[in-house]
């Protein structure tokens, strides 16, 4: 039989209110002996809880979730009890010291909820970016997704990969007895949902959101890298010297720009170097170029390295000897703040590209890896040529869909998923 387990669902006493909440197939017997009667399925009642001994414990607001219609799908019981730490103590050592009943594991309570199929995977992603999201835009995002959204639209792919499947079994059964023809519509109905998934792989994803879109300035030494973005920042993050080779290993700096989180990031300057800190410094620089998903360019434009959503910059602007701007670089001065604001507007607008819309669904690495994995099984069925191979992508794609839902998961996805949640969810 499965555990019953509890745990304070809510913040760290004292508080004015604590929750705790009971989960599996104790839990209504073990709520009835705290509470007496238990309320009706999903409706509060106040009750005096008292311990096996019959002294009180506290008054508290009680609730009762019947399986399967409960956050976990199991029998729940939610005491909501007055918030102060000895109250907590009170109620929590009294039901660890109940036969059968165990205290929850982080995030144990959704991973019941997703093991009862309360929940697929990319709802529990959802939940797990919701605890942790820090702004309004991570709140929107996330919430789409932990109510459902992408769920309900991987439903739909799914139900529509079943009947190509079955198509092409069909197919099959056709071909083997003599008949020609089959199911000629079919390849085009899979590369139509190809396309389809093809869209949502070219959308914007959840990661720039939640670690910031990653913004790299780089260029040669003494290029003015450091200066800007301190001057950006609008404090000295940056050691700034008149030495070339001042940055020997990258700074990162967090920012908001019009409401975008930004990850702003200095580099060591490019060059060929004898000095062996440095040449890791610059071997880094070069890592950071290429992950980077917008490359402020301080340097020479002849010698900007290729990148899809790069910024020419011409730095030091003030000087007298910097007064020739390049054709398409902002001219910039980290000594009086001269285009500044008009680089910040151009990097606004190369990361509003890569952000989710406000409250727009969009996917995580893990879940667009496996997306692809369906869309790259699709494409290879269109291109099948019989019915026998296309059937067998078609399986090859539904398997990605099932790893993507979570129904053919691995454990230690589960384990670490699982394990950023806090205790009580
Ligand atoms: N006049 C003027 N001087 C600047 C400006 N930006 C940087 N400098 C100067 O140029 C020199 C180099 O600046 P840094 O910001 O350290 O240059 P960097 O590109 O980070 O250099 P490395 O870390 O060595 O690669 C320093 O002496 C700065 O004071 C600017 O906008 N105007
Ligand atoms: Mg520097």
């Amino acid at each position: 039989m499965t555990d019953t387990i509890f745990a304070m669902a809510s913040g760290r006493p004292p508080a004015a209110v604590a929750i705790i909440r009971i989960s599996g197939p104790l839990a209504h017997a073990v709520g009835a002996g705290l509470a007496g009667k238990l309320p009706p399925a999903r409706q509060a009642r106040i009750r005096t809880l008292r311990a096996a001994d019959g002294s009180v414990l506290d008054d508290a607001l009680v609730l009762r979730f019947d399986s399967p219609a409960s956050f976990t799908g199991e029998d729940i019981v939610e005491l909501q009890c007055h918030g102060g730490r000895a109250v907590v103590d009170a109620l929590l050592g009294a039901l660890a010291a109940i036969d059968g009943l165990r205290e929850a594991r982080p995030g144990e309570f959704t991973r019941r909820a997703f093991e009862n199929g309360r929940i697929d995977l990319t709802e529990a992603e959802g939940l797990a970016d919701l605890i942790e999201a820090e702004t309004e835009s991570q709140r929107r995002t996330a919430l789409a997704v932990a109510e459902g959204g992408l769920r309900r639209q991987i439903d739909q792919w799914q139900q529509n990969l079943l009947s190509l499947s079955a198509r092409a079994e069909a197919a099959i059964d056709y071909a083997e007895e003599g008949d020609v023809g089959g199911d000629p519509a079919l390849a085009a109905d899979c590369a139509k949902l190809a396309t389809e998934l093809g869209e949502w792989l070219a959308r914007p994803r959840v990661e720039p959101l939640k670690e910031g879109v990653r913004v790299v300035v780089a260029g040669p030494p003494n290029a003015g890298k450091s200066s800007l973005l301190n001057k950006i920042a609008g404090s000295e993050r940056a050691i700034v010297t008149a030495l070339p080779g001042t940055t020997r290993d990258h700074i990162e700096v967090p920012l908001s720009i019009g409401g975008m989180p930004i990850l702003l990031t200095d580099t060591a300057g490019l060059r060929d170097s004898v000095d062996p800190v440095e040449r890791i410094g610059v071997e880094r620089t070069r890592g950071l170029v290429e992950g980077a998903e917008i490359l402020l360019w301080l340097g020479d434009p002849d010698e900007a390295p290729t990148h899809p959503r790069r910024i020419l910059v011409h730095p030091r602007a003030d000087l007298p000897d910097r007064k020739v701007v390049p054709h398409d670089a902002v001219a910039t001065s980290a000594v009086n703040g001269q285009g500044v604001a008009d680089l910040l507007a151009r990097v606004g607008d190369l990361a509003r590209a890569i952000l989710p819309a406000e409250g727009a669904l969009a996917l995580n690495r893990r879940q667009a890896s496996h997306l692809q994995a369906a869309y790259d099984a699709l494409q290879h069925a269109e291109k099948a040529v019989d019915f026998v191979l296309q059937a067998e992508d078609l399986r090859v794609s539904r398997e990605a869909f099932d790893r993507l839902t979570g129904r053919a998961s691995v454990e230690d996805l589960l384990d670490s998923l699982f394990g950023r949640f806090c205790l009580g969810k």
